[in-house]
């Protein structure tokens, strides 16, 4: 259900690894236990161990198992050229410091709120946040009609860290938002085929 868990999982089955999804309750507040706390000191999930290693950040979760399974699968992180991996970390941290603070409140706002803890959504911050999301989006339009993918003409972790969030915005009411993004719309329809995120949306919670 978590979007920063679906973020880590897209990275697993790009690269076919074996492992297992633990899942822990946040409506009973494991993840503020002590035995997570252990594995994630923000009390924040993901958290993945691999081994002795245990890791939190699910952006550097992603790079790591990116790292460790580098050949399996596509190359998402381009880092055998210089500049495609620069461009590659500049998307990601579009993803992380623009795109992820202004879709995020209103995905919770209007999706996990209501269904996951039957509070009322605040229209206040849901229309702040619309409004930033497509200053946002008037720059992945731009730079999308350039490139058929945001760090260049590869797929890569800056598109798949994406993912989940748009994912549950597309089943809030303001997904037609993006009807007036023609690049960033046919981006999203193309990169949501893979298998591997059609695999990982199937068990992808609130669906619509
Ligand atoms: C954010 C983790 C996070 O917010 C990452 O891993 O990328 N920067 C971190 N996790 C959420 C669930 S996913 O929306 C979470 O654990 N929230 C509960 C809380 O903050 O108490």
């Amino acid at each position: 259900m978590a979007t920063c868990t679906v973020r880590v999982l897209l990275c697993l089955e790009e690269v076919g690894a074996k492992y297992e999804l633990v899942p822990i309750s946040m409506p009973t507040g494991e993840h503020k236990s002590p035995a997570h706390l252990a594995r994630n000191p923000f009390g924040q999930i993901p958290a993945l161990q691999d081994g002795d290693l245990t890791l939190f950040e699910s952006r550097a979760i992603a790079r790591y198992v990116l790292h460790k399974f580098k050949g399996q699968g596509p190359d998402l992180l381009r880092e055998d050229n210089l500049s495609d991996s620069a461009m590659v970390d500049v998307w990601l941290e579009v993803e992380a410091h623009q795109y992820n603070p202004a879709i995020s409140p209103i995905v919770y706002q209007s999706l996990i709120l209501p269904r996951m803890y039957g509070g009322t959504p605040d229209q206040t911050i849901i229309d702040t946040n619309l409004e930033k999301l497509k200053k946002v989006l008037d720059v992945y339009e731009t730079r999308l009609a350039k490139s058929k993918y945001l760090a260049g003409d590869f797929f890569s972790l800056a598109d798949l860290s994406h993912f989940s969030y748009t994912k549950y915005f597309m089943a809030t009411p303001y997904a037609s938002v993006f009807d007036s993004y023609p690049h960033v719309k046919a981006w999203w329809e193309d990169f949501t085929s893979r298998p591997a995120f059609k695999k990982v949306a199937a068990g992808m919670t609130p669906q619509q």
